[in-house]
C-alpha cells in the first residue's frame, strides 16, 4: 500500500470532461508532426519537490508529513521510491528524475553515503523494469549539507572538491546503471556572495576543471548521453557562475567543453535571468546546446525560484515552439521541477498539479505545433531575411572595402520595413 494505491491511472478524456483527474489535452498516443504526444514531451516527475520537500519555510516548520519521511533510513528510502514509482503509474508518465540525496539517505561518512546511494539505485532498477518506467536524468546534490556552504568545484577547500568528485562519480554511474538518458549538473553553490573573499578567476578553473573531468569519466564508461548545464542567474549565491545559456556557452568554449556539453534549461530560471523561456531554447539552438527543460514558473511579484506548477499554456507555446523549430527533443524531457505549494498537505494534491500541468503542456505543445505546421511564424521571418539570399548582397568572404563599395554603388537606400509584430503575436494567439 502506498499514498496512491487507490488511484486509477489517468487517462485522457478530452477537453469536455467534467472529471479532473483525466487529461483534456495530454493524449499520450496522438501523433502531432511524426511523434506521439509520449514521444514528444518525454514528460518526467522529479523526486525532490513530489517526495522530499516537507512545506517547511524560513518562517515555519514542516506541514507535509509523509510515510517515508521518518523511520530506519534505508527502509524509508525504499518505501518513498515504492510511493515514488505509485506516482509515476497514476500519472502515466514515461520518465522520472533525481538528485543522489533525493534517493538515498546520507550515511556516516563518504563511504557509507555512496554505498546507500547504490543500493537504492539497484532498487530503482528493479522498480524500473517492473513498470517500464525510464530515468531521464540523475543529478548530485552538492548544495544541501553545509560542507557545501562555499560551493563544491568552485569551493575554496580542495577536500571539498574532491568530495564532490566522488559524490558524482557514483551519480554518474548509478544514472548509468539506470539507462539514464542523461546527467544534469545544477551548480547551486557555485557562485559567491562577495568578491571580498572570493577568488574569481580561480573557482572558475576549478569549475572547468571539475566539468572536464566529468566529461572525460562519462566517456570512459561509455555513458551516451549528454551532461547537462542548468543554468540559474542568482539563489542561492548573489551571483551564480551558470547565469544564463549565454554564459554557460562562453564557459563551456573557454575549456573547451561545448562539444559535450549542453543545456537544462528551466522557465523561472530564464525569467530570473531577465529572460524569457523561449529566449534562452532560442540561444542554446542557436549555439548546439540545446538538451531538456525543466518546466515550472515563477511569480512575477515574488522574485525567487517559487517553482510552481505551470497552469497558463501561453507561458510556455513559444518555448515550445522554439524547441520544435530546433527539432524538438532528443535526449531531453520536460522535467516538472515544481512543487506543491506549503497548505496543499494532501497526497491528491500531488496527483491534481501534475495533473494540472501536464495539460498545460500538452496544449501549449500542441499550440506550437499547430503554428510550425500552419506556418504563420516561418514565412514572415524568412520573408524578412529575403535580402539575404540576393547573390550579390554583403556576399559572404568580401572585405570591408568591397561590401562599402557595393554599397556606395548602389542607386537606392535601404527602405524601412514594417516588422510586422502585432499580425504575428495574433498568428500565435489564434493558434
Ligand atoms: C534549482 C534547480 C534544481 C535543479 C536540479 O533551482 O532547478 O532543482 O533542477 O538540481
Ligand atoms: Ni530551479
Ligand atoms: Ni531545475
Amino acid at each position: 500500500m502506498t499514498l496512491f494505491s487507490d488511484l486509477p491511472t489517468v487517462r485522457f478524456e478530452g477537453p469536455e470532461t467534467t472529471n479532473p483527474l483525466a487529461y483534456r489535452h495530454y493524449d499520450p498516443d496522438r501523433v502531432v508532426l511524426g511523434r506521439t504526444l509520449r514521444q514528444h514531451l518525454r514528460l518526467a516527475v522529479c523526486y525532490w519537490h513530489s517526495f522530499v520537500m516537507n512545506g517547511a519555510d524560513p518562517f515555519g516548520a514542516p506541514t507535509i508529513a509523509r510515510p517515508w519521511m521518518t523511520g530506519e533510513p534505508m527502509a524509508a528510502a525504499r518505501a518513498k521510491a515504492d510511493a515514488a514509482f505509485d506516482l509515476f503509474r497514476v500519472l502515466d508518465v514515461p520518465f522520472y528524475t533525481f538528485h543522489d540525496r533525493d534517493i538515498a539517505p546520507e550515511g556516516d561518512g563518504l563511504a557509507a553515503t555512496l554505498r546507500n546511494t547504490r543500493a537504492v539505485g539497484d532498487y530503482l532498477g528493479e522498480k524500473q523494469a517492473a513498470s517500464g518506467v525510464a530515468l531521464l536524468w540523475g543529478t548530485a546534490n552538492l548544495f544541501s549539507h553545509p560542507r557545501f556552504m562555499a560551493g563544491a568545484a568552485t569551493n575554496p577547500d580542495p577536500d571539498v572538491f574532491a568530495w564532490s568528485a566522488a559524490t558524482v562519480k557514483t551519480a554518474l554511474d548509478v544514472t548509468h546503471q539506470l539507462g539514464g538518458a542523461n546527467y544534469v549538473m545544477w551548480g547551486g553553490r557555485e557562485g559567491y556572495e562577495t568578491l571580498l573573499n572570493t577568488d574569481l578567476k580561480r573557482e572558475l578553473d576549478q569549475m572547468g576543471r571539475f566539468l572536464s573531468l566529468v566529461v572525460d569519466y562519462k566517456h570512459r564508461i561509455g555513458f551516451a548521453g549528454p551532461i547537462l548545464i542548468e543554468p540559474k542567474p542568482k539563489e542561492p549565491t548573489k551571483h551564480q557562475y551558470d547565469f544564463d545559456a549565454a554564459t554557460v556557452y562562453g564557459f563551456l568554449r573557454h575549456y573547451g567543453l561545448e562539444k559535450d556539453v549542453k543545456l537544462n534549461l528551466e522557465e523561472n530560471h530564464a525569467l530570473l535571468a531577465g529572460h524569457s523561456f523561449e529566449h534562452e531554447v532560442a540561444v542554446a539552438n542557436a549555439y548546439g546546446i540545446f538538451g531538456s527543460l525543466d518546466v515550472n514558473r515563477g511569480d512575477p511579484l515574488l522574485g525567487w525560484d517559487t517553482d510552481q506548477f505551470p497552469s497558463d499554456a501561453s507561458q510556455l507555446t513559444l518555448a515550445f515552439h522554439e524547441m520544435l523549430k530546433g527539432g524538438g527533443l532528443t535526449t531531453g524531457g520536460l522535467n516538472f521541477d515544481a512543487k506543491i505549494r506549503r497548505q496543499s498537505i494532501d497526497a491528491e494534491d500531488l496527483v491534481h498539479a501534475h495533473v494540472g500541468g501536464i495539460d498545460i503542456c500538452a496544449e501549449a505543445f500542441l499550440k506550437a505545433a499547430r503554428l510550425v505546421e500552419g506556418g504563420g511564424l516561418a514565412g514572415p521571418v524568412s520573408e524578412r531575411y529575403a535580402g539575404w539570399s540576393a547573390p550579390d548582397h554583403a556576399a559572404r568572404g568580401a572585405t570591408l572595402e568591397e561590401v562599402a563599395a557595393a554599397a556606395e554603388a548602389r542607386a537606392v537606400s535601404p527602405q524601412p520595413r514594417s516588422g510586422r509584430q502585432e499580425r504575428l503575436e495574433t498568428v500565435v494567439a489564434r493558434a
